[in-house]
Formats: C-alpha cells, sequence, structure tokens
C-alpha cells in the first residue's frame, strides 16, 4: 500500500501539462514560453511566472534568443524582462530563480552590461537596439516572458 502512494507521487509531479503546451503558450525545443504584454516591474514579473509553474525566461543558447526575438517581433513587444540578474557585489550574472550562472552564450549590446546608476541590476532584452541584452533598473515596468519545460518535471 505505500509502495503504490509512493508511485503516485511521483507521476503526479509529470502528468500535468502531458507533453503539450499550456494553451496560449508556445513551443520550442521542447520548452513552453509565454508573452505578457501587462507591464510590471522586475520583481513582480518572477512571481507571476511561478503562479504558472514557470520562471523568467532563461536563455542558454543563440538559437533560443533568436527564438525569442523574432517572437518579440510578431508581437511587437518593446523592451522585455527576461530572469537574468547580477548578484549583489559580485557583478557575476545568474539566471533567477535557479541561480544559475550564465553559460558561455550571451549577447550583451556593446558596452553592456553598464552597471548604469548603480542601479541596473537585471537582464532585458532592448528593442531599440535590435533586442541585444542590456542591465536595466529591475523597478523599470516592462512587458515579459515565462518559460517551462513541456514536461513539469525536468529541471528546465
Ligand atoms: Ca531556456
Ligand atoms: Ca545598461
Amino acid at each position: 500500500m505505500l509502495r503504490i502512494v509512493f508511485l503516485l507521487a511521483l507521476t503526479a509531479q509529470c502528468v500535468s501539462s502531458d507533453g503539450e503546451c499550456p494553451l496560449g503558450w508556445k513551443e520550442f525545443q521542447d520548452h513552453c514560453y509565454a508573452f505578457f504584454e501587462e507591464k510590471v516591474n522586475w520583481l513582480v514579473a518572477g512571481p507571476a511566472c511561478d503562479v504558472y509553474n514557470s520562471y523568467l525566461v532563461k536563455i542558454d543558447s543563440a538559437a533560443e534568443n533568436e527564438w525569442l526575438v523574432s517572437q518579440l517581433k510578431s508581437l511587437n513587444f518593446k523592451d522585455t524582462f527576461t530572469g537574468g540578474s547580477q548578484r549583489l557585489h559580485t557583478f557575476s550574472w545568474e539566471w533567477v530563480p535557479s541561480l544559475e550562472k550564465f553559460g558561455s552564450y550571451s549577447n550583451w549590446l556593446a558596452g553592456e552590461p553598464n552597471f548604469g546608476s548603480g542601479v541596473e541590476t537585471v537582464l532585458q532584452f532592448w528593442s531599440a537596439n535590435n533586442y541585444k541584452w542590456n542591465d536595466v533598473r529591475p523597478s523599470r515596468e516592462l512587458t515579459f516572458v515565462c518559460e517551462r519545460a513541456i514536461k513539469s518535471c525536468d529541471d528546465d
């Protein structure tokens, strides 16, 4: 009896999306993305993704970045938040909430990140510069993108 309960509990973590993205989400390479046109500050955007069992978009490759930019353009999204965040005091960049450090891929605009005014600590797509990466104030209010694996039991 105990064993049956245990198996059910394990299964329950993986069945929610059944191999497809939820309605209204877009699929790319086994991940699902939601593009939120409501503009909020960065501290609100993360918990908003959390509500959907997702996280602010984590850009892992040039292919993912290019796909995201094409979506932002077609949706006419301007400056848009990602999950990139600069760790306080160390100036190193990581993805929230996993706290995974940035990998080998990045797409910063030349001269960025510039830690502008000492308060630019989160990563946005900068539409005026062909959606290259830029650090901005978390208090700005921007559109944002949430990401989740197709199977919610996957890591990312
Ligand atoms: Ca990703
Ligand atoms: Ca900047």
